[in-house]
């Protein structure tokens, strides 16, 4: 109640102010009349003022103007250097209100890198290649493992990392904000899928494709805490897509007794538990190329679980006896999906953003990505599919 009243009296006081000079009604406002930003950095307008409703009018600087929000808090950002201007009217029969700023967007001081600049989050499934891309050593924390993330795949270091089964995550960042510019695609991922040489018009091969996510650092504290977005792609709206899919890995008990396989192959048919909400169980098995643990070894606890978008298989054993798996690319919207040579099917539209209803969220731009395994499948020596990645760019800054 005494805050109720409190902002009435400050109301009062700012529209008292307001009618004196514009210099004293910017202060009660909270917004300045001229900003400078460099571009591709937000810039949050939050008006102390209140009022019945509001609008945001934004005039580029090529003079076409357009409506760009009706919440009283904005949150500006523009890819290209100029001058912008911002118009902020209350609408309110009582205190209306109405308040023009300019936005001066020039160029970075210190020039942007179009790659990778910070690894937020490395937390794989259990797969064949982990403890090993990157490597684990004797303890190593989970903060470790994704500072050696980071140096992973930062820049154009270009060493892949692995993902592992089914929900396995990496969360990456640049410095700056990757743009969404409308009809263009906004960044790319690098990862280390090829066509095998059989039948090369099938697209097939190792394709392991993972699920991009995207957010924007909306409440700008430059934390990944705001909500996340799925990229829509190519398999998104098929019938033997699922949704809101869960897995849980065991790790193997201390007294674990492996169960080799007839081939030789396999060391351990039943090494790592998994089982999904769906009431499907199996096992990810050992095979003899990677003897090292394939359970996370920096995490504490026994079981991992992981929930998202799980893609139908797309193995196919076309040898009959299981030497020879083609795994089978998907057509658009994945990552570690087609060789690195196809620029197009490795690049991403933040406009692809759907929210969990699968509705469009068109969002300004992405300062957080995510890339997941997608599918939980197991092709027998060849192990299990994992996702890799080993650099993304920001394709609106040039290399
Ligand atoms: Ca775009
Ligand atoms: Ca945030
Ligand atoms: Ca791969």
């Amino acid at each position: 109640m005494i805050a109720r009243y409190l902002k009435y009296a400050l109301i009062g006081i700012a529209a008292i102010l307001s009618a004196c000079t514009d210099e004293i009604s910017t202060v009660g406002l909270g917004l300045e009349p001229v900003y400078r930003i460099a571009r591709m950095q937000k810039l949050p307008l939050s008006p102390m003022l209140t009022g019945e409703s509001y609008r945001w009018t934004l005039t580029m600087p090529d003079g076409s103007q357009s409506v760009v929000s009706t919440a009283k808090d904005y949150v500006f950002i523009a890819a290209e250097e100029g001058s912008y201007t911002l118009s902020f009217d209350i609408i309110d029969p009582e205190t209306p209100y109405h308040f023009d700023l300019t936005v001066n967007v020039l160029h970075e001081e210190v020039e942007y890198s179009p790659y990778i600049s910070r690894v937020y989050e490395y937390r794989p499934a259990p797969g064949q290649f982990i403890n090993e891309m990157p490597k684990y050593e004797e303890g190593d924390s989970e903060a470790d493992m994704v500072r050696k993330a980071e140096e992973s795949i930062s820049g154009k270091n270009d060493v892949l990392i692995s993902l592992g089964g089914f929900g396995g995550y990496v969360t990456f960042g640049f410095d700056h904000t990757v743009v969404n510019i409308p009809g263009q695609r906004d960044f790319r991922i690098w990862g280390n899928c090829f066509y095998e040489l059989l039948q090369p018009e099938k697209k097939g091969g190792s394709c392991e494709p993972g699920i991009v996510m995207v957010s924007y650092d909306a409440n700008c504290n430059g934390l990944p805490d705001d909500p996340w977005y799925e990229l829509a792609g190519s398999e998104y709206s098929s019938p033997s897509t699922r949704h809101n899919y869960t897995i849980t890995y065991e790790r193997p008990a201390p007294d674990h007794t492996p169960q080799p396989g007839a081939d030789g192959m396999l060391t351990d048919m039943c090494y790592i538990a998994w089982s999904d909400y769906d009431g499907e169980s199996g096992f990810m098995p050992k095979n003899a190329f990677h003897p090292q643990d394939y359970y996370p070894r920096w995490i504490a606890e026994n079981s991992m679980s992981f929930t998202g978008t799980l893609l139908a298989p797309n193995a196919v054993d076309i040898s009959g006896n299981g030497s020879y798996y083609v795994l089978y690319s998907y057509a658009w919207g994945y990552a570690d999906n087609h060789p690195n040579e196809e620029a197009d099917l490795n690049s991403f539209d933040i406009s692809w953003a759907v929210d969990a209803d699968g509705n469009p969220v068109g969002l300004p731009g992405a300062d957080f990505v995510r890339v997941y395994t997608g599918v939980n499948q197991y092709c027998g020596w060849i192990g299990e599919t994992s996702t890799e990645i080993c650099r993304a760019q920001d394709l609106h800054i040039p290399e």
